[in-house]
Formats: C-alpha cells, structure tokens, sequence
C-alpha cells in the first residue's frame, strides 16, 4: 500500500529552506532564449496540462520560485486568501519554502492571485495565468476560476512538487499566457459508495484527485442494493442496518449527517459540488430490509450482498412509500447546498412500466417540492421529466436507435444531458481482459477508448446546447480500497476531465497521449496507483 498525500501536510523542514533557496536561485536563467541548463527538472513545454488550455501563448523567460516568493492575494478576499493557503499547502512540502499568504501590496513579483477580473470572456470558471521572469499572476472573475488557475499552475511545476518531502527543485514556471476556460458546465466524477462504503477520508482523497484535473462536480451514489450510506433521522435504521453491510459481506458503513457535511464543505473547498444519488425505485433492497411496510407484501427481505441488479422494488401503490421519499428527499435536500438531486431510476425490471412512469412522475414532484432540480438516469426519459430536469446517459455506442431518439427527443424538449457512454467513461470496466479489478458488460476500455469520442456529437439529433458535459461513473462491485479507486479511475479520467473542459478544437489523442504520459510523474509523486497502459508513452523510469 503507498504513502498517499492528504492535505494539510506537514510543512517540510525551515532549517533546508535556505539551502534550497541558494540552488535554486543560482540556477534561475537570466531571460529570453533561456540559458542552458543541465537540470533534470528542465522547463515544462507550457501547454503541458491535462486538460489542454483553450490558448496557450508561450514567451519570454520562466519564473523561478525562491525562498522568498510570497503568494499575494487581494486584500478584501477571503475567497483569494483561500486559495492562496491551498496553494501553499501544495507548494510548501517539496520546495521547503516558507510562501508566506500575504495582502501586502508593496511588495511585486511572486504568485499573485487576483479576483475579481471584468473579463467576461473568462467566464464562470475560467481564468488567465501569465508567468514571466518577475512573477506569476492568475486572474479570474470567481474562485472557482481561481481554484482552476492554480491546477494549471501545479502541473507547469515539475512533477516532483507534489511530493510531501522536500525535493530539489528548480521550481519554474514556463513564460507566457494561458488564457483559458471550460467547454461544458459539467465536468462529474460518481463514487458508488453502496457496493463497497468509502470512509470520509477515502473521499477527501479522491476529491483532491479530481480537483487536480478541474473536474467540479462530485455525484455519490449514496444507496443501493447492497447498502443504504448516509444518515436518514426520520427513518433511522436506513443507515444503521441498511448501511450495515456491503459486497461481500464487509461491515459497510454509513454516514452521519455531520461526517456527510465534512465531505461537502471539503468538496466545495476543491470547488466540486456534491449531487447526492438516493437510487429509487429499483435498486432498494438495502432500505426494503429496513422497514418491511416498504415491501408490498409487508415482508422485509434480507441484507444482500451479492452483485446481482434490477431485483428490487418499492412499493409503488402503498402510500407509504410516498411518506418515505418525502421523508428522504427533505433531509436530504436540506443537507444540500446545491442544486441538484439525483434520484436513479435506473434499471427498474422489477417494477412495471406504469408503475414506473406512476412513481417518477411523483418523486421528481417531490424534489421539486423541496427547491431542488432532479436528475435521473436516462431511463427517465421514458417518463415525462419536470421541467429543467437532467438526464444521465449511460448507454453504450451500439445502443439500439430507438433507446437513443427518446434520449435525444427529451434533450431537444429542454431535459439537459448528462453524458456517461458506459463503453466509454465507466471507470469500473476493465481495461484490458486481464485488468485484475472491475466489469466487463459494457466490453473493455482502454484509455484511447475513453478519450476518443465527442461528447458534442456523441448522440445523434440531441442538440449540442442540450449538452450539461460529461461524467465518468466508478461503480464499486468490485473496488473496495484507495488504490482500487486510483488504478481503475487513472489514467482515464484526466481524459474524462478534457473532454469536459478542453475545446474541441484540441481533441487530438496523438497529442493528448503525449500530455498524459507526462501526468505519470505526477502520479507517482502523489502515490496514485494508476494502470500504466501500452497505449501510453510514459517516460521511462
Ligand atoms: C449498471 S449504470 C448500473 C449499476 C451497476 C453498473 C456496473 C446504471 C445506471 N446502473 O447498477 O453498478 O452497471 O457497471
């Protein structure tokens, strides 16, 4: 098992600071046309990012952080303040510099980080990043352009920054300007906590991973089959037996609506916001053996363990049964700071159809009910989705035309798409047949596979404005731990994250498999257990 790196680290040791600094300092080139330099850390190319920038205008000479870099923020933001400690806490470790946070404004130079830019064209989340031989300065009109900026500016640092122990350096960043924001609004990773529960600290972890690629939406499946994850007062033992066990018979997990709370302001920390997933009407063994009045013949089945689907069903005539979604879907909208509520709807065999065009129709009533916007999976588009609702695709490429027209129809009547091709970006299928972990319904995925597709023309007839983006699912039948996350979801989803964010204009795998292979040190440096695919040129060892 690695060493993973967890924020806040511990700041490395003051007493090598000035040693490094000397280093570091000595080896800065003097500007234009760089003095030669043997380093190994050499300059970065400074379109070397995953995901690529929209521009990327290389000139003039690098900056070099010293010792006495200081992170200038603008001094009535505590949203700049932030980030700066962010970065500070990213930087501090390997480079063993102090990086003071500071509002001083007399000093120049040094990392600036500036809200509050009128350039309209950076958008929601965009930002400018322009590095010279004085300094670096990010700008952006909101913190999350803010946050965004900053992951560029870790990825132009040599790969070696991200290590938790002081490192060599020189530590530059390549002269020019990236001018630069997202193609789509929704750039998703899904955790399936039901099938294996992940602790608090499971998903901190692969947060910070998601933040590194600007990815800004985090979907938990919060129940399933196998286990009911997350704290529910008005029905108490959802959580405490529902959530009791998981695959394979573990001791599951759930949890409480303080530990959940943590996960979402350390989510909205990275800039990621939550949507929650209560799977329903299918999909519900966890919470039917909780309360047998949920069962249509009053009889609770019980825990399940196995990695079967499509066995479960509420009760969709029992009154009942419309208590307890209200129920659930209150608290949980209440525990929600965003938008969105996702409710599946997904692979419901064991309910009929008007049963189940009868139950949705009332439970996206409900959501709207409470101030939030459904979601479902695109099975919904067999109902009638409540305006503004969202749907996920998470069909294959060879899905049958019909299934696709009725996506598309619902798409070109204003249900937004969410886009998870499961033969593209489902990170629990195997990569190869000899890949240790994961599935294979969908067929094997390799990395050019889930890079290799326009999410703006993958569905025939659905508007391109329909498009919300993309989201790459990680199912959990078969992943239960830290590594298993990291080898099935590195390296595709850096290429989930581009095809979110890069403008089609640089879709390019010949390209982009050159960018990637640069994230491998990076990787290691992280303690990212990722799969180190053939189709990969990662640099030799
Ligand atoms: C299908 S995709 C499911 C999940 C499984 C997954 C495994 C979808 C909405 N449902 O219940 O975990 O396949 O790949």
């Amino acid at each position: 098992m690695r060493q993973h790196r967890t924020f806040p680290r511990l700041l490395g040791s003051l007493l090598l600071v000035a040693a490094a600094g000397i280093s570091s300092v000595g080896a800065v080139p003097g500007g234009a046309g760089a003095a030669p330099d043997t380093a190994p850390a050499a300059v970065r190319p400074l379109g070397e990012v995953v995901p690529a920038p929209a521009s990327v205008k290389p000139s003039g000479a690098p900056y070099a952080l010293t010792p006495a870099t200081r992170i200038r923020v603008d001094d009535d933001s505590r949203e700049a303040r932030r980030i700066g400690a962010y970065l500070a806490a990213v930087l501090r470790p390997s480079t063993g510099y102090a990086l003071p946070v500071t509002d001083d404004d007399h000093g120049r130079g040094g990392i600036r980080l500036a809200l509050g830019s009128r350039d309209r064209s950076l958008g929601d989340e965009g930002y400018r990043l322009e590095s010279g031989i004085g300094g670096v300065t990010i700008t952006a009109r909101t913190p999350a352009g803010l946050f965004h900026g900053v992951q560029t500016l870790r990825q132009l640092l040599p790969a070696t920054v991200e290590k938790d122990t002081r490192q060599a350096g020189p530590w530059r960043v390549p002269g020019g300007t990236i001018t630069d924001s997202p193609r789509f609004g929704h750039r998703g990773a899904m955790l399936d906590v039901s099938r294996h529960f992940f602790t608090v600290d499971q998903v901190k972890l692969y947060i910070d991973q998601l933040a590194l690629y600007k990815i800004n939406k985090l979907h938990l499946h919060l129940s399933d089959d196998q286990g009911w994850r997350i704290a529910i007062d008005s029905w108490p033992r959802l959580a405490t037996y529902g959530g009791s066990t998981q695959v394979g018979g573990g001791p599951g997990g759930h949890y409480t609506k303080a530990q959940y709370k943590e996960i979402l302001a350390y989510a909205a920390s990275r800039h990621l916001e939550v949507i929650p997933e209560i799977d329903m009407p299918g999909h519900t063994n966890a919470a039917l053996a909780s309360y047998a009045e949920l069962n249509c013949d009053g009889i609770a089945p019980p825990l399940y363990t196995g990695t079967g689907v499509g066995f479960s069903s509420l009760c969709v005539p029992k009154a009942v049964t419309y208590d307890f979604v209200d129920d659930v879907v209150r608290e949980l909208a209440a525990l929600t700071p965003g938008r969105y509520l996702h409710i599946g709807g997904d692979e419901a065999h064991s309910t009929s159809h008007a049963d189940y065009v009868a139950f949705m129709d009332r439970a996206q009533a409900v959501v709207a009910k409470y101030g939030k916007t459904v979601v479902g999976w695109h099975q919904l588009t067999g109902t009638t989705p409540a305006k503004g609702a969202v749907a996920q695709y998470w069909g294959l490429d060879g899905t049958g035309a019909a299934e696709k027209e009725q996506v598309a129809a619902a798409a070109r009547n204003g249900t937004r798409l969410i886009l998870s091709p499961a033969d593209r970006i489902y990170l629990d299928m195997k990569y190869t047949k000899d890949t240790p972990l994961g599935l294979a319904w969908a067929g094997y995925v390799e990395v050019q596979r889930a890079y290799d597709w326009d999410p703006g023309a993958y569905l025939p007839g659905a508007p391109p404005s329909a498009i919300a983006g993309v989201e790459a699912p990680l199912w959990s039948e078969t992943v239960s731990t830290s590594d298993h996350i990291e080898y099935m979801a590195f390296p595709r989803l850096p290429g989930v994250a581009e095809l979110g964010w890069s403008p089609a204009s640089t879709h390019d795998w010949d390209a982009y498999k050159v960018r990637l292979a640069a994230q491998g040190p990076r990787f290691e440096a992280l303690g990212i257990d990722y799969y180190r695919s053939p189709q990969v040129p990662w640099p030799a060892e």
